[in-house]
């Protein structure tokens, strides 16, 4: 006689039971936490935003653009003009780990060319 190999949500049930020393239902149970989502969420999406300054020269801010978010000469000009105009401007929308290595990477690169151009990020 053979048994079918019990799911995961039996095992948890089982082994929940075995570690409730009958305290009651709720707070301070023990127990494994198996539950998955049916329906996995989306990573959440952050803007990478530049904002203008007085200072950083405008070729700086277009090779920035060019270097770390991938435009080509046309768009990163229009993204700095933008920027220039507006106070600030979105570079490009990236989940939030991607998101946060642009912000210092550009921030590393503006500091060790001293120029004060600011970036930051914004949940999109
Ligand atoms: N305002 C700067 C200048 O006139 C140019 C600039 C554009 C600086 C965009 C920062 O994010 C920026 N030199």
């Amino acid at each position: 006689m053979t048994y079918p190999e019990p799911s995961c949500e039996t095992l948890a049930r089982t082994l929940s039971a075995a570690d409730d020393h009958g305290e009651g239902s709720g707070e301070g149970q023990v127990g494994i936490a198996t539950k998955t989502r049916a329906k996995p969420k989306k990573p959440s999406q952050f803007k990478v935003l530049m904002l203008n300054d007085d200072y950083t020269p405008m070729e700086f801010v277009v090779m920035v653009l060019k270097r770390f978010f991938h435009m080509d000469l046309e768009q990163a000009t229009r993204v700095m003009l933008h920027v220039h105009q507006k106070g600030v401007g979105v570079c490009g929308i990236f989940p939030y780990e991607i998101a946060e290595t642009k912000v210092n990477q550009v921030m590393d690169f503006a500091r060790q060319n001293q120029h004060p151009l600011q970036c930051t990020l914004e949940k999109a």
